[in-house]
């Protein structure tokens, strides 16, 4: 798949195309990231992209016209590949971006995220050449930068061949609509710590119920509204119940979750 950006910071995507899963798939030709700046398309000879807010008031805002030329040159080069792309703008005001919006994008041939920086972009460009606005979570960053990153990294890695089998993203803790259960690695005993025996058994029957009843009960604690969303089946229900009555029976701070009866 392919991703064209549109960045005034292209020296920050390093981050995401220089080491790690995203640098192999790039090496390997499973992902495009294509990098450009609407400092190239200004036709001011200071090369500024922004200017003051009408109404007044702090920051500047990024000019219709260069971001407009650079999301069409944008568009037109993916065309020219092939790739016929939808444009998302990365915005705080915009739709959030959970797992699930993300297998979406990444079913995708192609994206041109539009990463901007200061107050934002003129609203005219929003309404005219941008057909989603994505949201990475309620704060503010200092530009789209990051955000265009997060979601890139998260497709990316979606896409067959990138991950191995062993660690295949279909296992992934929310490919479940789950949080994930706990892990654990050598030594044995660290810090005077153990391992929970089951996971030592080598029983995989009990560890798999196991890892399902952990990732169920810190579901539970933690983010009861994704339970909620997400339903559960008969077995669920019972390796829930059972994780409750011995979180009260051990009183672990589970057991005494203050927001839930
Ligand atoms: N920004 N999710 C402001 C974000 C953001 C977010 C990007 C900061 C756009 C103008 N983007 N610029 N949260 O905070 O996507």
């Amino acid at each position: 798949m392919r991703f064209d950006v549109i960045t005034l910071f292209p020296a920050q995507f390093k981050a995401l195309t220089q080491e790690g899963v995203v640098a192999r798939a790039l090496r390997r030709g499973i992902a495009e990231i294509h990098l450009r700046t609407p400092r190239d398309y200004t036709a001011d000879p200071q090369r500024a992209v922004d200017d003051r807010p009408y109404g007044g008031g702090p920051g500047m805002v990024m000019q219709y016209a260069p971001l407009r030329a650079a999301l069409d040159a944008a568009r037109a080069d993916a065309a020219a590949a092939g790739v016929s792309s939808r444009v998302a703008y990365l915005s705080p005001q915009g739709a959030p971006v959970d797992q699930a919006k993300i297998v979406e994008i990444a079913s995708a041939s192609g994206w041109v995220l539009l990463a901007g920086r200061y107050e934002g972009v003129d609203e005219r460009l929003i309404e005219d050449a941008v057909d989603e606005e994505w949201s990475i979570g309620d704060y503010v960053l200092s530009g789209g930068e990051l955000a265009a990153m997060v979601v890139m990294d998260a497709a990316i890695r979606l896409l067959p061949g990138v991950l191995g089998h062993a660690d295949s993203a279909g296992q992934d803790s929310y490919a479940s609509g789950l949080l994930d259960c706990p892990h654990y690695t050598r030594p044995e005993t660290a810090a005077g710590r153990g391992v929970p025996s089951v996971l030592l058994s080598g029983d995989h029957a009990a560890i798999e119920r196991w890892r399902l009843q952990q990732a169920l009960g810190r579901t539970w604690e933690r983010r009861p509204e994704l339970l909620r969303k997400r339903g559960m089946n008969d077995v669920e229900r019972q390796l829930l119940d059972d994780y409750r009555r011995e979180a009260l029976r051990s009183g672990s701070r589970a057991g005494s979750k203050p927001s839930e009866q």
